[in-house]
């Protein structure tokens, strides 16, 4: 058995090889574009380049290297009978959880007001924010969104989640579909993102839907940058219709030096770092589901190739 390994950063591509040939020693692991790479049986990849799967005719899956597969997924290249895995969790979700929790006991705390004041030597006692009055809205609530929804009621936070479909989650007030959208955003103040980007989804956070959000909001996205609509984004926080932006996935990575993100007193960018994949225990993961797909049995983490996701 063969596995091919591509990932644009060599340091992750050389750990992953490392990774999958001590799990699977019956294999050969090669990273790609090594000449023995060529005709695997399987492959991780993440951003894979253009002509990959073509040296691969034979390929019985592809991983992708992290939760999301529109890296994979928008070249177009992709055998359409091919079976598509993401990582599924992986210690992904315990790394949300802290950058969601974190970014609203910012707004909790009043972080940034309080980080200005220091600024001019400004001793005031702000009015504090209290937990109740914020309803935390997670748009995205699948493997990972599921588990920061949770984390948010248990931390005492009233939360609403939205996906495509029906789901439960103990704590959390599930909406779904489009028609729920609109009630979804009209009660949140937090606006987390967490949805995969699809063509579906692809700028669904517009001038129109940041203007039904109340008074105050603020948006929080992990997700993938272009959900949101950028310019929409400048226009509402310029207009004091959204008070802020906790942003660590953008458009363009990495975000140009001279993007007005960078600068805006309102906008707080973070290096698309809210959760990291390690390659430890993604793995585990990959090798224990090539190993049930070799014995013939089924798997979990497996891409809808028509929903995208
Ligand atoms: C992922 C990511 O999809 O890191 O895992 O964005």
């Amino acid at each position: 058995m063969k596995i091919a390994v591509t990932h644009p950063d060599e340091t992750a591509r050389r750990h992953w090889v490392r990774a999958l040939a001590a799990r699977l020693p019956e294999a050969r692991v090669a990273d790609w574009p090594a000449p023995e790479a060529h005709g695997a049986d399987f492959a991780v990849v993440w951003k894979p380049p253009a002509g990959f799967f073509a040296a691969h005719p034979a390929l019985r899956a592809v991983f992708s290297a992290g939760a999301g597969v529109d890296h994979l997924l928008r070249h177009g290249d992709v055998p359409a009978t091919l079976p598509v895995v993401r990582l599924e969790d992986a210690g992904m979700a315990r790394q949300m959880i802290d950058y969601c929790l974190h970014a609203v006991l910012r707004i909790v705390l009043r972080a940034d007001a309080y980080e200005a004041q220091q600024r001019d030597a400004c001793w005031r006692e702000l009015a504090p924010v209290a937990r109740t009055d914020l309803t935390v809205g997670v748009l995205g609530i699948g493997a990972l969104g599921g588990q920061v929804a949770r984390a948010l009621a248990a931390a005492g936070f009233r939360v609403l989640g939205h996906a495509r479909s029906p789901h439960r989650i103990d704590g959390v007030e599930c909406l779904h579909g489009d028609a729920q959208l609109p009630s979804f955003l009209a009660r949140t103040h937090v606006l987390i993102l967490m949805a995969p980007l699809t063509d579906d989804t692809r700028h669904l956070i517009d001038a129109r839907r940041l203007a039904l959000l109340p008074r105050p909001a603020w948006l929080v996205n992990v997700a993938r940058g272009a959900l949101v609509d950028a310019q929409a984004l400048l226009a509402a926080l310029d207009a004091g219709a959204l008070e802020g932006a906790t942003l660590d996935v953008f458009d363009t990575e990495p975000l140009p030096p001279e993007h007005p993100f960078w600068r805006h007193p309102r906008i707080r960018v973070t290096p698309h770092v809210a959760a990291a994949t390690l390659v430890e225990p993604s793995a585990d993961q990959v090798a224990d589901k090539i190993r049930r797909l070799l014995r013939g049995e089924p798997i979990t983490g497996a891409v809808g190739r028509d929903r995208g996701y």
